[in-house]
């Protein structure tokens, strides 16, 4: 039974964090984490023992209105500038601007779920909510301990059938990404987003590797492993209900391009996003739910 945010477990806090914004903290002997209720927004989380396993950039906003640069973004409902015009911006949808709600957490064996929860209800004040004006329950649990699980149940709670995109666009950090690799992509087709790219999809050959700016949506719905050459690591990402993964490097350009990230950043960051998009949007008919799920193991 999760608990109400006044009744909180001992090993976790709603605190104040990053400009004003309410986080939550979790401190277990098994791992430490946080997220945000701006967005949901995972930015923390490092098993004991491990180097923190997601990266958030030094310049990132923690702003009303703005995405927190780093950590795991929620993409919703749509993914990128979206499947139809009219949405987008911003891209990536509205659900990483709007103030989720913490219904609560629970712990179990140094395991800890928080639980937060997104409604139409709760998009009145975020503008960008009108271009998708759908009743939908969002709930978001994530459980920190030696792994981390993060779980995006969508539910129609009107009475017509939606469509949406949506993705767990996380940011993992690595030694140098021009020595880490992504196996469990091959043979698998993607869409190479990148500049310069064409239009048709690409059959991936052995492992994903990095010279340039990377931006690829694989059809790809199995376990991938981050292989980070510099240090050793491996991250291990297995998942349920998503049908694409997407892997994303901005490069030198790229990154100085964006006010929120650092122009020396990019070599300590990749992202490996669970997705739902573009072909394989989600249809949901009144009343159905679908949950989309990943799963972070690190080893060494
Ligand atoms: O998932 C990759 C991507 O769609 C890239 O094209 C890049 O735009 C990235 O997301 C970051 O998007 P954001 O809106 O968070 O700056």
């Amino acid at each position: 039974m999760t608990s109400t945010p006044a009744e909180l477990p001992e090993s976790v806090v709603l605190a104040e964090g990053e400009g004003g914004l309410p986080v939550v903290r979790v401190a277990t002997a098994v791992a430490t984490g946080e997220v945000y209720l701006h967005g949901a927004h995972v930015t923390a989380w490092t098993p004991a023992g491990s180097d923190p396993v997601i990266w958030m950039s030094g310049e990132s906003r923690f702003t009303p209105g703005e995405a927190i640069r780093g950590g795991i973004p929620i993409c919703f409902p749509w993914f990128g500038a979206g499947r139809e015009p009219g949405l987008a911006p911003p891209p990536h949808g509205f659900a990483r601007l709007a103030g989720w709600r913490l219904l609560g957490a629970e712990e179990r064996d140094g395991e800890v779920t928080v639980t937060l929860r997104l409604t139409d209800a709760d998009t009145a004040g975020v503008k960008a909510a009108a271009a998708w004006p759908h009743p939908f329950t969002a709930t978001y649990a994530v459980t920190f301990g030696r792994e981390l699980t993060v779980a995006l149940t969508v539910e129609n709670t009107g009475d017509a059938e939606i469509s949406f995109e949506e993705a767990l666009h996380t940011y993992l950090a690595v030694a140098d990404v021009r020595t880490t690799a992504v196996q469990g992509l091959d043979g698998a087709t993607y869409l190479d987003k990148a500049p310069g790219a064409g239009p048709d999809h690409v059959t991936q050959e052995g492992d994903v590797t990095f010279t340039e700016e990377t931006d690829r949506v694989y059809a790809s719905s199995g376990t991938v492993v981050v292989v980070d050459g510099g240090s050793g690591r491996r991250i291990g990402i297995a998942k349920e209900g998503s049908a694409n993964t997407v892997v994303w490097n901005p490069w030198v350009d790229k990154a100085a391009a964006m006010p929120d990230f650092g122009d020396d950043e990019w070599p300590a960051m990749v992202c490996v996003e669970t997705a739902n998009a573009l072909d394989d949007a989600v249809v949901l008919a009144a009343g159905q739910r679908h949950t989309m799920t990943a799963r972070y193991t690190v080893t060494r």
